[in-house]
């Protein structure tokens, strides 16, 4: 199937995001995020409408056996609403760049950063939300962030040595015994309700993953301290970074939202979003679906890379020490590439360049003086400085530059929070934006179930001889 969202260059999503939205209703409106999705969904539904009736039959790519054997790398398969990835441009929401995103998207009461909720009504809706918009979805966010007591009777019961994703799995999933989605799909609700179902399920579960994720770290790494309420004046992410204990801290809160509005979507075919999509398309409901992507995300080629930089940085810290010259790290690379391990934070699937991520969350610490001065910080740019050419004279990476792991966690472990295992639950928070805004969509336009057609080599090499 031909995804639309990568037919759309970005010019053409900036035009189409400016038509949809004048400056003047930008300011003005007050719609809510139900009655704007009211508004946009019919518009989309049509234009599927119409591409599987005048173009069902076009041809956008070959499948080759490399695409087969090579994990689907660059095969065009899904459809994805919310965001387009670039090999060499990075990501674009809705058409909009992280740099535009940090021009136009609302930020929080006194901070600069551009908030989770202005980044998740971007998504869900391709508009950009004005200041009331966005403030009213996060009051409704806080309304609905308290757990229900036996998820956090759960939560409380789990080993203290149990990872913290598959705790936050283990929450996420269990929180679908409230689902709406499910209890309307038992009383027999018409397809064409799906998407509002999905929509109230996937707030909630928004709504209640701080509270989630505070919980775990707290049970993991604070037993016996108190959690916060959550203030029904605050953001999202505000709220979470008062509960994970960091509230007083502004600077690592505004990082905590830069980095969690970033980290929102990668377009569709990454693990986590792809796995959320796919448990999506057999109906079932938000909550299993991104509890199901959390597991992915939990891999260390994926979201977990991020506690595993903070690792293998830190090893290199206590190897060569800080005081290091470029040569030591580069002896240092050598080795982990000798030892025929990946260097992790580099490399990417899909991009071609820095990751744009890195660049927003870097240009972030070189705005803050005592970040700037910050061992840890110091030597991942210096690591920066270095691996890219010590990748490309490896020769096997597609992609030598790094990823956005490669620094995400340093400002956080800079700030004393240092519990590396706990970094993809962060991660997790955040890829809800993305999974859930894809899980409405998808019901709103009325997607099938996945069932891509597998070959065993026996059959393949029949289909290569015929
Ligand atoms: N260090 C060493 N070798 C690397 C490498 C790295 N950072 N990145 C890729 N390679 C190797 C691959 O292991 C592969 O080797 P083999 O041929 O022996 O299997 C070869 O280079 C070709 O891989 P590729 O096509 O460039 O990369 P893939 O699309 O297969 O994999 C990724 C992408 C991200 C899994 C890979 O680059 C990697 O393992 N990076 C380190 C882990 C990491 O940072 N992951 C986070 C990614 C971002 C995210 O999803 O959150």
């Amino acid at each position: 199937m031909a995804s639309f969202s990568a037919m759309l260059t970005p010019a053409r999503c900036s035009r189409l995001l400016s038509k949809q939205l004048p400056s003047s209703r930008r300011l003005a409106s007050t719609q809510s995020l139900r009655e704007t999705l009211k508004e946009v969904i019919p518009r989309k539904q049509e234009q599927l409408k119409k591409l599987k009736l005048e173009h069902s039959q076009a041809v956008v790519g070959e499948v080759k056996v490399e695409h087969i054997l090579g994990g689907m790398r660059g095969l065009k398969a899904m459809l994805w609403e919310a965001s387009v990835l670039d090999p060499n441009e990075g990501i674009r929401f809705h058409g909009l760049s992280i740099p535009d995103c940090q021009k136009v998207l609302p930020s929080a009461p006194g901070g600069k950063e551009m908030t989770a909720e202005s980044m998740l009504w971007l998504l869900m809706t391709g508009q950009v939300p004005t200041v009331e918009q966005s403030r009213e979805l996060s009051r409704e966010l806080a309304e609905k962030g308290d757990l229900p007591a036996f998820v956090e009777e759960l939560l409380d019961s789990l080993p203290a040595n149990l990872h913290p994703m598959t705790q936050l799995g283990i929450g996420v999933a269990a929180l679908n015994r409230d689902s709406k989605f499910q209890a309307a799909y038992e009383k027999g609700m018409k397809k064409s309700e799906y998407w509002t179902y999905t929509l109230e399920d996937c707030i909630d579960l928004v709504a209640k993953l701080p509270a989630l994720a505070a919980r775990i770290y707290r049970n993991v790494y604070k037993p016996g301290t108190d959690l916060a309420p959550i203030d029904k004046n605050l953001d999202l992410v505000g709220n979470y970074s008062n509960l994970l204990g960091f509230g007083n801290n502004q600077t690592l809160t505004e990082y905590l939202r830069l980095y969690i509005a970033l980290h929102g979507d990668h377009e569709g075919g990454n693990a986590s979003a792809h796995t959320s999509h796919l448990v999506g398309s057999t109906l079932s409901d938000p909550y299993l679906s991104y509890s199901a992507a959390l597991y992915a995300l939990a891999g260390p080629l994926h979201g977990l890379a991020n506690q595993e930089v903070l690792r293998w940085q830190l090893a290199m810290q206590e190897e060569i020490g800080t005081n290091v010259s470029h040569d030591d790290i580069k002896a240092y690379l050598w080795r982990t590439l000798k030892g025929g391990q990946v260097v992790p934070g580099y490399g990417h699937g899909v991009l071609r360049k820095p990751d744009p991520r890195f660049i927003a969350l870097q240009e972030f610490c070189q705005s803050i003086p005592e970040l700037k001065q910050s061992s840890i910080i110091q030597l991942v740019n210096k690591t920066f400085e270095v691996a890219p050419d010590v990748l490309k004279e490896h020769g096997k990476t597609k992609n030598p530059y790094p990823n956005v792991d490669a620094t995400s966690g340093c400002v956080l472990y800079h700030y004393g929070l240092t519990e590396f295992k706990y970094y993809t639950v962060i991660f997790g928070v955040s890829r809800a934006l993305g999974a859930v805004t894809q899980l409405v969509w998808a019901r709103a336009l009325g997607l099938p179930i996945e069932r891509p057609k597998s070959y065993s080599m026996d059959a393949l090499e029949g289909l290569i001889k015929n």
